[in-house]
């Protein structure tokens, strides 16, 4: 793999040794695989701090930061009220294993920005929310099949890792060792934006698929926006077989618009995951949808899961405040705007160099693929210039811009940047793709 010298070249001294030391006690060194940097080359840089747009690494590095703790930090990081609700909450316990009123107040906050969330369950992480919803699908219909889509990524539950996307299309798995085969011939997979694979998959198991679950904006295969109607085409079939239409939003909710993605197409899914922005960079997931189908969950209905953390006081109180300012300051119209503007110009970076680039965003959920385009399925961002992509990665890291180490990854904003941050990075960014083409 050709890729450049490790990022921060003769200043990475100390996260060299941390990594070293990590790699001796955790495995490939990194807590989540895609942190690894393994698919763009090099190495991960450790992190010491992060204050808005911009985060630090052990080695003083300085980088205008699109990860954004791959989207939770919509205000930026460290947000002055964020701090104060977290700090407040740990002066009065970290954990009680007994329900507080700011599990209500935040289920109520996210019930006024989904609708469509009846009833709302807390938990830990998207993955968790994500399988809870499935085995809901399953235990309220009494089917066992699911289907989701090429390059979507539900989290790492067993049902879910049958082609997925994010860092296992990134590691190129397409399946993992250590879920069962029996399991995952319950799990059908279409490709993205194919009501017309989705239709075969019904007619080839007739009343046997629990739910379709999707991420209805991909950020996990990068950035890939529904064709017009496939998402009004999903929901029309699933009302069609009684099957259960799960939107997951752990990436799009209050990014692609402040109610998601089901906000922005005008869908009711019948049940909603959600996660990072809800808590405001502490663990957090939820799911919930339809009162129906929701109250099969235990202790009302049958249908088992449960959290010592779940509704976690750190994680509420981080949420609370983040949502607070969202609902208050709208900071949507402006999100948008230089969301917009970032990927216009990134895109015009590559035109000026005669580069194949294609890419949009919705709110401040953003992507760009170094392909012709258009891109609308997975086998699709597959086909996009990879080594092009991990050298203009560190190029860009190089010049101070932290973009997502996988070109199978969405970005984002946070109302943090500023316009001159955003023209900062399309300058820094011309330069490292001038240099990656080099
Ligand atoms: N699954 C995340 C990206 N879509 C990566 C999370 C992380 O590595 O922190």
């Amino acid at each position: 793999m050709s890729v450049t010298p490790a990022a921060r070249e003769g200043n990475n001294a100390a996260s060299a040794a941390l990594f070293r030391r990590a790699c001796e006690v955790i495995p490939g060194g990194v807590n989540s695989p895609v942190r690894a940097f393994r698919a763009v080359g090099g190495e991960p840089f450790f992190v010491d701090r992060a204050a808005g747009s911009r985060i630090w690494d052990v080695d003083g590095n300085e980088y205008i930061d699109y990860v954004l703790s791959w989207g939770p930090m919509i205000l930026g990081h460290a947000h002055p009220a964020v701090i104060q609700a977290i700090t407040e909450a740990a002066g009065r316990g970290t954990s009680y294993g007994a329900p507080t009123e700011a599990e209500v107040q935040l289920a109520e906050a996210v019930r006024e920005f989904f609708p469509s969330m009846e009833r709302i369950r807390l938990v830990n992480s998207g993955t968790e929310a994500t399988m809870s919803a499935v085995r809901l699908a399953r235990g309220f219909t009494g089917r066992e099949m699911m289907l989701k889509f090429e390059g979507h990524y539900h989290g790492h539950g067993d049902s879910f890792l049958v082609k997925a996307g994010s860092g296992v299309a990134t590691l190129g798995l397409p399946n993992s060792p250590g879920v069962p085969a029996d399991l995952s011939k319950l799990t059908l997979t279409a490709p993205f934006n194919d009501l017309e694979a989705v239709e075969t998959a019904f007619r080839a198991h007739p009343g046997k698929i629990a739910c379709v679950i999707l991420e209805p904006v991909v950020g996990n295969a990068g950035f890939l926006p529904p064709d017009e109607g496939f998402l009004h085409g999903l929901r029309r079939i699933t009302e069609e077989h009684g099957t259960l239409l799960i939107f997951d939003e752990v990436m799009t909710g209050f990014r692609v618009a402040p109610g998601g993605a089901q906000e922005l197409f005008g869908i009711r899914p019948d049940l909603t995951t959600l996660g990072k922005v809800i808590g405001g960079g502490l663990p957090v997931g939820a799911y919930g949808g339809r009162a129906d189908v929701m109250d099969h969950v235990a202790p009302v209905g049958p249908v088992y899961q449960a959290g010592t953390l779940s509704g976690n006081p750190l994680a509420m109180a981080a949420g609370l405040a983040q949502l607070k300012i969202l609902r208050e300051e709208n900071p949507y119209p402006e999100l948008q705007r230089k969301t917009k503007r970032l990927v216009e110009g990134l895109l015009a970076n590559g035109a000026e160099m005669g580069v194949p680039m294609c890419g949009g965003s919705y709110g401040s959920m953003w992507g760009v693929f170094l392909a012709a385009g258009p891109v609308r399925t997975f086998e699709d961002a597959k086909g996009s210039d990879v080594d092009t992509f991990r050298r203009f990665f560190h190029a860009a890291l190089q010049r101070g811009v932290f973009f997502a180490p996988s070109a199978f990854e969405a970005g984002f904003l946070s109302t943090a940047h500023t316009d001159q941050d955003v023209e900062e990075t399309i300058s820094r960014a011309r330069d490292a793709l001038r240099f990656a083409l080099a």
